[in-house]
């Protein structure tokens, strides 16, 4: 296969941004790389603040334009993320490699499922084979994002002017920035944070973060309003940045809350202390999960604990934050996740190998 491919990427945004995220993510990775995408999602409305202006090589498409597709070109490469399923009248036309990219796991079912093959007997894409592509944390997987120039930019970076920038005034205080869905252990974050000797300033992301801290405030000022009686504990509501500042958001804090599953990458990359919010399951499937990620950070038992309490996998009190001993297993973790190749060179091979 040749460099300049046309690659199409298909998305539902099933809630929340992570779904998008991941393919935008993919989409300008590989266009960057000099290839061709079509990213086709069903909801492409958090891109206007998610990647405004867009990314040269990138058409975002409309999900139901794909239902029709005479007249346009026959992509090399079809991608359905997360178990999304392409229509049939798009498929009739495909004869390129086909992979169904999954999510994002440390559990070990991932080495054992990455690159296996499916042939499809029926339907429009029979006698065509899907392979499944699974992200992961070890070479045997299909990778992480992990754009070339990532690394650029961060040597690069400007923590002052960037701060400057979002008008994030600070004297003294740590920063720690709030990405989440509505831990139970929020309260007990917010109270240990206010009666800590050293002040904070929690960088609080819009949306269900933004509630949920605000609840917590009024029920707080409501139970026991002194509770932040010196004011250790500042708040500043962030706007919703696009996908380099939020980057620029994790390098500037001492300790950064993530969720979902792109946010949990790039902390990774940012190298700093942080809590995962883990995406919640139904049938619980998210413990393992979690601890499989614990497991494959070689986590000290206090970021263990955190991390138990936080998803309210625990009823402990919420642990003190060990920022230098968190900070260490992070910084271990990112260089060994450097050996491995990212996850778009692996993707650009893999379609190559089984074109
Ligand atoms: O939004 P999420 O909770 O998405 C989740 C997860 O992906 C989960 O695995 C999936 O099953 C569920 O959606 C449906 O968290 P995530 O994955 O971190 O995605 C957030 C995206 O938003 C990520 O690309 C970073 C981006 N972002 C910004 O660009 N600017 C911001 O200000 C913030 C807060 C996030």
């Amino acid at each position: 296969m040749k460099t300049g491919n046309l690659w199409d990427i298909f998305c539902r945004v099933i809630d929340n941004y992570g779904d998008v995220g991941v393919c935008w993510r993919l989409a300008a990775d590989l266009a960057a790389r000099g290839e061709q995408v079509r990213l086709w999602l069903d909801d492409a409305s958090a891109l206007a603040w998610m990647a405004p202006g867009g990314t040269p090589g990138v058409s975002v498409r409309q999900w139901n334009e794909a239902l029709s597709p005479t007249g346009l070109p026959a992509g090399d490469v079809l991608i359905e993320a997360f178990g999304c399923e392409v229509d049939a009248g798009f498929l009739a036309g495909h004869d390129g490699v086909w992979l169904n990219l999954e999510y994002l796991s440390a559990e070990a079912y991932v080495e054992r499922c990455h690159g296996l093959p499916s042939p499809v007997l029926s339907g429009p894409g029979a006698g065509l084979r899907k392979y499944f592509f699974y992200p992961g944390f070890t070479p045997a997987t299909g990778g992480l994002l992990r754009e070339p120039g990532l690394a650029a930019r961060q040597a690069a970076f400007d923590r002052e002017a960037w701060l400057r920038r979002f008008a994030i005034h600070f004297q003294g205080e740590r920063l720690i920035s709030l990405f989440c869905y509505e831990p139970a252990a929020l309260q007990s974050l917010l109270e240990q944070l206010a009666a800590a000797e050293q002040p904070t300033r929690l960088l609080v992301t819009p949306g269900r973060a933004t509630a949920a801290v605000q609840a917590c405030i009024a029920c707080m000022n409501g139970t026991h309003a002194a509770w932040n009686t010196h004011e250790r504990l500042k708040f500043t509501y962030l706007p919703a940045l696009n996908q380099l500042d939020y980057d620029c958001l994790l390098w500037s804090c001492d300790l950064n809350f993530v969720r979902g599953e792109d946010s949990l990458v790039r902390t990774l990359w940012a190298g700093k202390p942080f809590v995962w919010q883990i995406y919640a399951q139904s049938d619980n499937a998210h413990q393992a999960k979690l601890g499989a990620f614990l497991d494959h950070l070689q986590a000290p038992p206090s970021l263990r604990t955190f991390h138990q309490v936080w998803n309210g996998l625990s009823q402990a009190a919420l642990p003190e934050l060990e920022l230098t001993e968190w900070h260490t297993s992070v910084s271990s973790a990112r260089a060994r996740q450097l050996q491995d190749d990212d996850l778009v060179t692996k993707i650009i091979r893999f379609a190559r190998k089984n074109r």
